[in-house]
Order: structure tokens, then sequence, then C-alpha cells
């Protein structure tokens, strides 16, 4: 059953929109309505933290980029922006995996640190500062956090029962235990609940623990330890995720753990990696306390850097930025982050920034997870596209960030193949952007070596006008999506501009006219590199470059796009290159070679006490590997059996989905148009979280065409697409069943 009207978002909107972002303004909080951006006062943008904790694969990257092209853009708009972040070097799954590599954490976790700050930059990820968790100034900051709450009377002792493991003799927080969750059943982490239910698990709570050192069940012991009053927050959360700006995702899903009983939040654990509580050497803090910290630290560290103050570009100041007032006085603090996370950015950070008496969080945008070819990427099965392996194929960082930005709505899950990619590179860079650019630009070098002297046409100048402001509109609904797709949308429109008007067989009767057609293209050209500049920041320094400017495009706004370009420049070479069939072949042969090897290797492989040992892995966007192995809690066979005729009474048909959108407001629901032969059907499907919604018009699904109609989220449903499990997996046919023919 795929039709599914949960309550996660505002009814009543009938508006079909691909924006998955929230601005305050919609949702009618006028009172608390923040001024647009850009503001007056200091941005920080942050993304979080990566564990140091494994290779990264292009699905780790999509909240990076997400990220990096969001803090970008506010700037275009002139907005003064600190975009940070750092590797998170605490907690349970880094002292997991460095004892199981035999080495000290602190060893282990600054080896991932390295690796990390070396790969951002290779995807233009661009931070103003990148730190981690361990520097001076985020133990420090985190001590001063913890004294302040420990002072307001925020925090308490309490005796609590911990899992402990008896051979061994230590304690086993969080990772260093698994078990059942005690809300859904399912296999979880003794922090999280990472295969059911999402939710933070705190320590005692998991059910029948077994130690990951030992594989032993587990034991539990009485510990002290330290509580942050969160329920006395309640009131303050509940009227803060209402002001909350970003993603959809990010504002509902916590409104239940809101409105609930809201615990109390145990922030020490019996470990020995960590920053100690202030004052209390051996009670080392919960790796969520200093986490979020570091996003304050970070941004000190660059305040504090030459880079803050000699900053050119244009937010320049020339004094360095001040991190205390946004963090403390007047900020916008933005924070990017997976959609696993969204508890403890949209919860537990902003009742400890309260607390501390901080800012809170302006918008939080949650990212869904990459998907590969349809699968959840897989680390210990070498299920992966390493961020290393892309870029020795020779790729640009470009084409993976549009891909990734533009393909999906932000917040909802995306399938990443190398079928896929081709294609959109193909015939969005290649065959749109590119070829828009290079015919506009050789055009005007060949024949008037560079812009030709002739005013912009008023079209031309409102077409750009208009995507200036839909820019600035989407940096305001947080729709990273509509930004990346800002610059294809423009060159298309060039196309469809050159295509028409021909300025080729004018030159020669009508040269004022041609003149008039190249010198609109090549403001196009401008315009979709300035446009173009935050999502695909190495293709627009080149096209700079062509264009025969000077400086840097990243320091130019938004309106340069409507400034003049240089009389002369030289002839253009092409943007972007095309991906052939072959190399496709090539490298989804290379890729599933990989794969099975890895199957090969860990059959063989007997070695190894209770788990994988990747499996305590987890770094941002990567959700719990789902295996396309048979469930454990299948339904039972429904033991009344029926005729053929009852079967007869389903009307089952065969259909082609023509047109697919998400619902705006709901985390799930999408509009389909299905072709079904006789007629095209709307329906409404629960699928958002599960799939491409891009990627579905052309697939063949089943439906049955004769379900009562339903109204979901004020759209009719005409039917309902049949799809199988908790993944939505939909099914289809594998001949050539054209659409409308009935299924028996
Ligand atoms: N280190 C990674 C994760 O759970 C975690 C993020 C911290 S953000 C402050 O996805
Ligand atoms: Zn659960």
């Amino acid at each position: 059953m795929t039709i599914d009207d949960t309550d996660d978002g505002d009814p009543g909107t009938d508006e079909y929109s691909d924006h998955d972002g929230h601005n305050g303004d919609h949702g009618g909080h006028e009172a608390n309505e923040r001024a647009r951006f850009p503001t007056e006062t200091p941005a920080v943008v942050t993304c979080g933290l990566p564990y140091a904790n494994g290779d990264l694969h292009v699905g780790h990257l999509r909240t990076y980029i997400g990220g990096d092209t969001f803090a970008r853009a506010l700037r275009k708009l002139g907005q003064s922006v600190a975009f940070v972040s750092g590797s998170d070097m605490h907690g349970t799954p880094i002292a997991v995996n460095a004892w199981r590599e035999g080495v000290s954490p602190e060893e282990f976790a600054l080896r991932h640190h390295e690796r990390y700050q070396e790969t951002f930059p290779r995807f233009d990820v661009a931070f103003d500062n990148y730190g981690h968790t361990r520097t001076e100034t985020n133990v420090e900051l985190t001590q001063e956090f913890v004294r302040t709450l420990d002072e307001e009377g925020y925090v308490y002792d309490e005796a609590i029962e911990v899992a402990w493991d008896p051979e061994e003799g230590q304690a086993l927080p969080d990772r260093y235990v698994e078990g059942t969750c005690p809300y859904c059943g399912a296999h979880a982490r003794g922090d999280e609940c990472d295969e059911g239910c999402g939710r933070h698990l705190e320590p005692g709570e998991i059910e029948a623990p077994t130690s990951v050192i030992t594989g032993n069940p587990a034991e539990y012991r009485t510990r002290n330890h330290k509580f942050f009053r969160l329920s006395e927050f309640q009131e303050y959360l509940g009227e803060f995720i209402d002001r909350l700006e970003g993603t959809d995702n990010a504002r509902n899903q916590p409104r239940e753990w809101i409105e609930g009983e809201l615990k109390d939040w145990c922030i020490t654990r019996d470990l020995d990696w960590g920053i100690s509580y202030p004052g209390e050497e051996e009670l080392i803090l919960y790796v969520w306390v200093d986490a979020p910290i570091e996003y304050v630290a970070s941004t000190k560290e660059y305040a504090e850097s030459a880079d803050s103050a000699d900053s050119t570009g244009a937010d320049a100041d020339a004094e360095p930025f001040d991190w205390e007032r946004a963090w403390q006085a007047e900020g916008e603090l933005v924070h990017v982050i997976g959609r696993d996370i969204i508890q403890h950015h949209a919860v537990f950070w902003p009742a400890m920034l309260r607390g501390v008496g901080y800012n809170e969080p302006r918008a939080v945008l949650a990212s869904g997870f990459v998907n590969l070819d349809g699968r959840a990427f897989s680390t210990s099965r070498n299920r992966a596209v390493w961020t290393d392996d892309y870029l020795e194929e020779g790729f640009d960082a470009d084409l993976y960030r549009y891909y990734v930005i533009s393909g999906a709505g932000f917040q909802q899950d995306t399938d990443f193949s190398w079928d896929r990619f081709a294609e959109r590179v193909n015939s969005e860079l290649v065959g749109t952007l590119g070829n828009f650019v290079y015919r506009s630009l050789l055009f005007a070098h060949r024949t008037y070596e560079g812009t030709p002297e002739a005013e912009l046409s008023a079209d031309v100048r409102e077409r750009i006008e208009r995507a200036i402001e839909e820019f600035e509109e989407s940096v305001n609904d947080y729709s990273v999506r509509a930004i990346g797709r800002a610059p294809v949308e423009l060159a298309g429109f060039g196309n469809e501009y050159i295509q028409q008007a021909e300025p080729w067989k004018l030159v020669d009767e009508e040269p004022e006219r041609a003149a008039q057609v190249i010198r609109d293209c090549v403001q196009l050209v401008k315009a979709v590199c300035v446009l173009g500049a935050p999502v695909m920041p190495g293709m627009a320094e080149t096209l700079w470059t062509q264009l025969g400017e000077s400086g840097s495009v990243h320091d130019v706004p938004l309106d340069a796009a409507l400034d003049a370009p240089p009389e002369t420049f030289d002839a253009p070479t092409e943007l972007f290159e095309r991906i052939e069939d072959d190399r496709v072949t090539e490298l989804n042969e290379q890729l599933q070679a990989r794969i099975e090897e890895a199957a090969a290797e860990e059959e063989t492989d007997t070695t190894g006490a209770g788990s994988d040992p990747e499996s305590t892995e987890s770094g941002d966007g990567e959700p719990a590997e789902a295996e396309a192995v048979a469930d454990p809690g299948l339904e039972p066979i429904a033991s009344d059996r029926i005729g053929f005729e009852e079967f007869q009474d389903l009307d089952l048909r065969v259909g082609r989905v023509e047109r697919a959108q998400g619902i705006e407001g709901s985390d799930e629901l999408v509009r389909l148009e299905v072709d079904i032969g006789v007629e095209t059907r709307q329906i409404v499907a629960g699928i958002k979280q599960l799939h491409d919604v891009d990627s579905l018009p052309g697939s063949k699904v089943v439906i049955v065409a004769n379900m009562e109609r339903a109204e979901l989220f004020g759209v009719e449903s005409n039917g309902m697409v049949l799809a199988a499990g908790e993944e939505a997996d939909l099914l289809t046919t594998h001949g050539n069943a054209l659409p409308g023919t009935t299924v028996r």
C-alpha cells in the first residue's frame, strides 16, 4: 500500500512545487518573520561534522556540496557569511574502530581528519575554516558551555544503570553495545535506532544488549552521570520549531518529539576518549555535546585567522568576521545536515544554545540520502563510488556537484548511477549549457572579436532580471536545488533564443539584427556564469576568463549578470565533454567487479567478534545499509483464501508514469500522472523519500485502476500504485506490455 495520508506537513496546499525549502513567511508566523537574505547581520553556514572514521564516498558529499552551494549563493546576494565545519574526532564509533585497528583513537581520527581536509577543496567545498573537535578552541569553548549550563542550574547528577562488559570489566557506552530498540523493536546501536525508527537512545534504554567487544550479553552497573535538563526547554522548543526555517523535514519531524515527553539528556559517558566534564576528569562528555560546539569554535578560528581580516569579494569587510556577534548577539545560523541527525540539531542543540544564552538556529536544511543504483551505499561491502575514484577517473568536481544538487529536492533521497550521471551531464551540461555558451562565444569571437556593439534587448534583460529574482527567492526559500538549476534553465532559454533568431543567417543581410542577437547571447552567457558560480565554481571561473573578464566571478555580486561583458575576448573552448556509452559500461563493470570482490572476501572472512567492524561507521548521508535479504519480520500469509472472481474485482493495469512531482508540505507524497492507455490518471503515492522523484517519469508501474478516489493533502488520488515493502519497491512488468494492459 503506497497511498499514505500521514500528516507530516501543512495540509491544504495544492501547490505542486519541487521547492522543499521553507521560509518562515509561508507558515504565517508573521510576528516571528526574519529579515530576508541578505541581512545586515552576519550569517554562519555550517555542515554536519563527518566522523573522522573512514573514507568518503560521493554520497557523503551531498550535504557538503549543498552547504557550499548555499553559502556561495548567499554571498552572491551580498550576505556576509562564514562557512565552517570540522571533523568529529570523538565518540564511540571512532573509539571502537581505532580499537579494532589497534591504534590510538587520536592517531586514527587525525589520519582521517587530514584526508577530509584535503578532499573537500577538491570538490570545491571551500570552508572558511575546517577544524576538528579536539582543537584547543573547541575544548575550551565546550568546557565553557558546560560550565555555564551547570552554573545556570541546567545540569544535575544521577546514578543510572549502564551497560557493562563483565569479561572486559568496562562500561559499554553507545556503540560499544548493540541490542533491540525499545520503541520499535529494530536491531539498534546503543545510542541510536539506526535501522528502525531513527530515535536517539539514552544510556540504559537499549534492550537485550550485547557487547561489541566480546559479543557477550552485557550486564548493567550503576554509575554516576550528568544530565541536561532538556525537559525544561519544552515550551521554548515548541515555539522555536514554529520559527525554524529550512527544509520541511527539519521542522516536521521534531514536533513529535517535542510535543511528547521530552526526557532529560545524559551528557556524559564512561569512556576515555573525548573532552572531560569540567572539574571531573573521569567523566567524558557525550560526543553530541562537543560536536555542535565545533560550529562555534570553527567560526571563532576563522575570525581569528588572517583570512577573515583580509577577505576580498562581495562580502569584503575590512573587519574580521565577528563570530561573537553572529553567535551571541544577532546572526543568521544555518545548519546543513543529513536527515538522520535532525533531532540533534532541532532539539538538543537549540536547547543548549538557549541554555548558554546564545542565538538560536535560523534554519536547518536536512538532506536526503544518496543511493547507488537504487540501494544504499555500503562502505563495508565496498559498494560505493569513493571520492578518490571519482577524481581519479578525471571527472570534474562541477559535474557531480551539479548532478547531486539539481537532481532532486534537497530533502529527498536521490540516486547516483553512472548511467544517470552520464545522461544528465550529456543532456544538461554538454547539450544545454555547454552548447549554448560555446556557440554564442564562438560566433561572437569570430564575427566581432568579442561582444558586438548593440544595446541589450528589453526581452533578454527582463529574462535575466527574472532569473536574478528567482535566484534570490530560491536562497530565501532554502531551495538548494533551484539554485543549482538556475544556470541550466537560463542556458535553455538562450539556446531557444539563438535557435529561433538564427543569427548566422542574418550576418550578411541584417547585420544590426545579428549583432543585437549576439549581444543578447553574450549577456546571457555572462548571466549563466554568475548564476552558475555557486553550484559549479570551476566552470564559472573558466567561463569568466573566456568572457575576457578580470578578477574572480566569485567576488562579483549577482547583479553583475547584467553588467556589460568585455568588448573583446578570445576563441572559447568547450566547457564540458560528453561521457560516451562505452565509458559508462566500463565504469559500471568496475563498480560491479569491486562489489563482487568485496562480497567474496566477506564470505571467506570469519574473524571478528560481534559485528562487522565498519557497521559502526556513520558519516553524514549514509543510511543504515539496507540489504536485499528476507526480512525476518515478514507478515504471515493470510489464512483466508479468495476465489478467482473475488480477485477479478481488482482492476489491475499496467501504467506508465508521465509526470511526477512532490506534494509541497508532505514528506512522503508524490503526485503522479500515470498513462493507463485509455486515459491519464492522477495518483498520489507515498514514495517521495524512497525514490528520486525526477527519475520516475518513464517507469512502468502496476496500478489498481478501480480503487476508490481519495483526497490527500488536497490532491485527488484516482487509483493506487503497487509497491513492495518498506522501501516501496515499485511493481513493474518486464516485457513489452503497453499502458492499459490488464494484469492477471
Ligand atoms: N559526527 C555525524 C553524523 O552523525 C556526526 C555529526 C555531528 S554534527 C554536529 O552524521
Ligand atoms: Zn527504533
